[in-house]
């Protein structure tokens, strides 16, 4: 995956280095990649919630509403006009001080922040050209020939922003309450929607975002978009939206809340178990609220929130953390007094946050490890220590170097000792030591230096992610640690230190050949010492699925029943549809229900060479893929636009397709995209290589 990756990060640098540092792009219009590098190094940043709510927080017409203070305008049903009317002449943060906010960020250990330029009220906090509702509306933003301030805080916080060093990225809500061409409108809103137009308002957003990127406010590292749950993504015309962003700003980082997936995921208010397999930020809010909410007082503690940095690290996540400023743009005393705890820490423990992820360490009962890896070549492995270990004993299984030293990093309490036990590393802690790791708040850090990335005797990997073969496949594994030995079988019996090592090949490559079914379970030894970790996957051979007569006309037939689904239709659910017409591409059709309904697809697709496709379908809500009558892809329930993928062996020709999607209420997308033999990426599927059938009863 990285290997991939390499060359256009390489060309990036080459262009940069051409053009004297300046960002340019090439010749070739080649788009810079997203740049991940300073994002995986910070680790944790800032979101702040601001706006018109921020004036309101949470208090309409001397009521306290709890909840989340930038939703009011929706649920206490404010028309958006009388709305502005109150808030836009009351919005004069007279108080607000971008460096205060900005050191407050800096001084907490955070390395970027992240505004809401425009939330779901359809205020911008920035002077903008192509509407009203915007700071210049306020005697805050008005220009001083005008009687104003002539402030853009925006600006400042670029400004400011640029003056210590922290990146800074912009959220985006792509929904809108106030727009007059935003739809659908909420129930409860009596503006007249004749006249309203989607795309127009697709057109504004576009130019909104130029404005926030087009160079005004320098350099943008992120652009985060939201609420984009009432429409698909060619109506958001995200694909522009996107692409103007990584034009304008090289290398920007676009979260997946366009419609689409995005560079990076955003799991909102909670940590995904186990980590996710592509780049992850969850972002948190540090008391009930997003947006200041006058009478919330309920704040995590620095103790939990650096928990759950940890937590997030140690997972290869990023930790976007909320605070809510008020209508005079002052942070409230409790966030400050949690952030200054917050920075204290990290003042002496963030060697084991910044540049850190993974391990190869199992998840100890105690806290999380985490690893860190330096430029210099020297690393760490990082002992969190939520509470104390139980046994008295830090284990460090399989770390088969010995660290060059063991430090305390807030020196909480004395550093220990370690010894080996064959490839395991112990530390004995003294009761002095688990008494100060079980009353130290927030928590201690052990940090074990390493002169080079240590060998850890963990479970091998395998590299790539194909499960289906046709013929025979090589299955390649991770180059074990050095001096240790990889030990697989394939007939499902567990390897032990009797089972045969394999040897590296001609290329150095750790790497079988199966020709059948097998079930691949893999350990690493090192002197006789077994991991205690074990790799098992399961790969299936398949025969091609033989290719059939191709349709002779483009775009796929499309049925639509109406109906309350919580699953997936069976195709013959479908014979009732009253309404059928055709598709050019995978996509819902026009003219269905706003909720409520099932949609079937069907026709050929035309694989242009024979072998193994991976295809990878997003639905909102459920859906499934189904290819000559076999079901590739299983992605059934109630779930937002979450992608899921499928293989399936075909020969070169056409193959019977039928995609079947249902949605229940709110938003709904559907997307289809293919891998198809020995190419390394998704694409979109070409229009031509989708036929209608002959034989279908609607011909
Ligand atoms: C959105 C906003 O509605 C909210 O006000 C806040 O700005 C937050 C950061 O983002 O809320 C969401 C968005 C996405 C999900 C849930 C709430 N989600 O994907 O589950």
């Amino acid at each position: 995956m990285l290997i991939g990756k390499k060359p256009a990060r390489l060309l990036a640098i080459a262009l940069t280095l051409c053009f004297g540092g300046s960002i340019v792009r090439g010749a070739s219009d080649e788009i810079a990649p997203p740049d991940f590098a300073w994002w995986r190094e910070a680790r944790f940043g800032m979101f702040v919630h601001w706006g018109l709510y921020s004036e309101a927080g949470s208090v309409w017409n001397g009521h306290f509403l709890p909840g989340w203070s930038e939703w009011m305008l929706n649920r206490k049903k404010i028309p958006p006009a009388e709305y502005h009317a109150e808030l836009t002449p009351r919005f004069d943060p007279v108080d607000f001080d971008a460096d205060v906010w900005v050191r407050t960020a800096k001084d907490a250990g955070m390395k970027y922040i992240v505004i809401t330029t425009k939330h779901h009220e359809g205020f911008s906090l920035w002077p903008s050209a192509v509407t009203d509702q915007d700071i210049a509306a306020t005697k805050f933003g008005k220009p001083k020939t005008d009687g104003g301030r002539g402030r853009d805080p925006i600006r400042e916080l670029a400004d400011a922003c640029q003056r210590h060093g922290l990146k800074l990225g912009f959220y985006y809500s792509l929904l809108d309450w106030s727009n007059p061409d935003y739809l659908p409108r909420r129930e409860w809103d009596t503006r007249p929607t004749a006249g309203a137009d989607y795309a127009r308002y697709a057109q504004f957003m576009r130019a909104q975002v130029k404005e926030l990127l087009d160079g005004r406010y320098g350099k943008i590292a992120v652009l985060w978009g939201d609420g984009d749950w009432e429409h698909g993504a060619r109506e958001h015309t995200s694909d522009e939206i996107v692409a103007m962003a990584r034009a304008l700003q090289p290398g920007i980082l676009v979260n997946d809340r366009w419609a689409q997936s995005g560079d990076y995921a955003t799991p909102e208010n909670k940590i995904p178990d186990a980590g996710l397999d592509r780049p992850w930020e969850t972002c948190m809010t540090l008391n009930g609220s997003w947006g200041y909410a006058r009478d919330d007082h309920d704040f995590k503690s620095a103790a939990v929130v650096l928990q759950n940095l940890a937590d997030i690290v140690s997972k290869g996540g990023n930790y976007l953390l909320n605070i809510g400023p008020d209508g005079r743009g002052r942070i409230d005393p409790e966030s400050l007094a949690v952030l200054a705890s917050i920075g204290q820490w990290m003042h002496t423990h963030s060697s084991a946050i910044y540049g850190n992820g993974r391990a190869l360490l199992s998840v100890p009962e105690w806290g999380r490890w985490t690893l860190a890896l330096t430029s210099d070549g020297s690393a760490a492995i990082n002992a969190h220590l939520f509470s104390a270990p139980k046994s008295g004993v830090l284990r460090l299984d399989g770390v088969i170097d010995d660290p060059t030293r063991v430090r305390v990093l807030g020196g909480e309490f004395e550093s220990p000792t370690f010894r080996r036990k064959g490839p395991d590393l112990i530390v004995d802690l003294s009761p002095a030591a688990i008494e100060m790791i079980a009353k130290s708040s927030p928590h201690p850090v052990i940090a074990f230096d390493f002169a080079s990335q240590p060998k850890i005797l963990a479970a091998p990997t395998i590299v790539g992610d194909e499960r289906l073969f046709v013929g025979s496949m090589i299955v390649r594994f991770f180059p074990p640690p050095l001096g240790a030995t990889i030990h697989v079988t394939t007939d499902g019996s567990q390897p032990t230190a009797h089972t045969p090592a394999i040897t590296p090949n001609a290329q150095g490559e750790y790497a079988i050949a199966i020709d059948h079914t097998a079930t691949v379970r893999a350990r690493t030894s090192w002197q006789n010492n077994m991991s205690n970790g074990e790799t098992t996957i399961n790969f299936s051979r398949s025969e091609l699925s033989p290719a059939q007569t191709c349709g002779d006309r483009v775009g796929l037939d499309a049925r639509v029943i109406v109906g309350e689904f919580e699953t997936v239709p069976a195709s013959t659910t479908f014979d009732s549809s009253k309404q059928s017409n055709t598709v050019e591409s995978v996509t819902i059709p026009r003219g269905v229900p706003a909720d409520r309904f099932a949609v079937q697809l069907r026709g050929m697709i035309d694989a242009p060479s024979s072998g193994v496709y991976r295809f990878e379908i997003a639905s909102d809500d459920g859906s499934e893929l189904w290819i000559d009558g076999i079901r590739v892809i299983d992605h059934g329930g109630l779930h937002g636009a979450t992608p899921k993928i499928g293989d399936v062996a075909l020969a070169a020709g056409c193959h019977e397709i039928d995609v079947r999607m249902f949605e229940s209420v709110g938003s709904e997308s559907l997307t289809l995209r293919w891998r198809p033999p020995s190419i390394t990426k998704f694409a979109q599927i070409p229009e031509q290589s989708l036929h209608r059938r002959l034989n279908l009863k609607s011909e």
